[in-house]
């Protein structure tokens, strides 16, 4: 196990840190103290290639700015708030709407943009990344000093585990979760129609065509584009005439999980790399990068193109209609919240 270090000095003056962990069987994980983000995952494919499985830009600067939530932890809350309010304890709150007149992972900046404090510890667990930020008081009109922490573990089986932990002095609301967008071909060089996914949930949460939660569920059984409890390409019904996937413009709807343990898997038959993700999440949003910024480039010296990357946000529900759901995104005050998934690579 190892970890290298150093600072990166943006143009606007922000000095940031950058990260590599590596296994001892070479598999890398990089990351920038920027939001806390994980800017590549280097796995091997079936023929020992070592190659990047998440999408990054090839100018970190892009991260200081970039909507796309790139590797980031979006917060206080991933997802979205509806009509950008939410009241705890009889007081309304108001966040920025940035989304069709809702909140969208956590308001006008977002600890997506946000430094991170970060401390590299190797224990006998694996290669860590500690990342630390203070959320003040009243910042993003989120009520509550939210104290975050979120531990990235490379480990030597070749997984990614991610610990989140929060704790706040007044009631709020919190949601984290880790942004990537995956793409097991290697370095982006297919998009990720062809890949195989398989998702451990019979229902969807209802939404309007802004992707509020209006409340009640789908089942997949109503919705066989929806259904992913076989695996399937996720170009198989990715263009089908269904209202609900056309809100999305493509996959971009939460999935209630059936329960703690795998909630997922990505499958790619050319590469011969899988993916499994655990979690103890109620909750996974799978969005399929339905709309990309063709004036970005990724490291790999291509431009940014939609349908390039999947993204697991393992999370709690939506805020939706009438803050339905809310209550399962309070965080008391002196209470921790937590949350871990695990992303683990091997070879089909
Ligand atoms: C996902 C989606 C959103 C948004 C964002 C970049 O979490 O739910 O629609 O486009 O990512």
């Amino acid at each position: 196990m190892k970890i290298q270090e150093s600072k990166v000095t943006f143009k606007s003056g922000r000095v940031i840190t950058k990260y590599a962990l590596t296994n001892n069987n070479g598999m890398q994980v990089e990351l920038i103290s920027l939001g806390a983000t994980l800017t590549k995952i280097i796995v091997p494919d079936a023929a020992g290639n070592f190659e990047n499985v998440i999408l990054d830009w090839q100018d970190l600067e892009v991260y200081e700015s970039h909507p796309g939530y790139f590797g980031a932890v979006p917060g206080r809350t991933a997802g979205r708030i509806w009509n950008g309010q939410v009241t705890i304890n009889n007081e309304t709150y108001y966040f920025y709407k940035n989304n069709n007149g809702n909140t969208l992972h956590g308001g006008k900046v977002s600890f997506a943009h946000r430094n991170f404090d970060c401390q590299a510890v190797i224990d006998q667990e694996g290669a860590k990344l500690v990342c630390s930020y203070l959320s003040p008081d009243g910042e993003e009109g989120y009520p509550g000093n939210l104290q975050v922490k979120v531990t990235y573990i490379l480990k030597e089986d070749n997984s990614l585990t991610i610990d989140y932990e929060a704790t706040t002095d007044k009631d709020t609301i919190v949601n984290l979760t880790n942004h990537a967008y995956f793409n097991l071909s290697g370095d982006a060089k297919r998009s990720v129609l062809e890949q195989e996914v398989y998702l451990n949930s019979d229902e969807i949460f209802a939404t309007d065509e802004n992707l509020i939660p209006k409340g009640t569920m789908i089942s997949v059984d109503d919705m066989p584009e929806f259904d992913f409890r076989v695996p399937k390409t996720i170009g198989q019904d990715i263009n089908s005439n269904n209202e609900v996937l056309r809100y999305g413009n493509g996959y971009d709807h939460v999935y209630k999980l059936k329960d703690k343990g795998v909630a997922a898997k990505l499958f790619d038959s050319i590469s011969g790399r899988c993916m499994t993700v655990t979690t103890d999440a109620p909750c996974v949003v799978v969005y399929t990068m339905n709309g990309a910024d063709s004036s970005l480039m990724h490291s790999n010296g291509k431009s940014s193109k939609p349908n390039y990357g999947v993204c697991f946000e393992t999370q709690r529900p939506a805020i939706g209609y009438e803050e339905v759901f809310k209550d399962l995104v309070l965080l008391k005050k002196d209470d921790v919240y937590t949350q871990t998934t695990t992303f683990k690579f091997g070879i089909l």
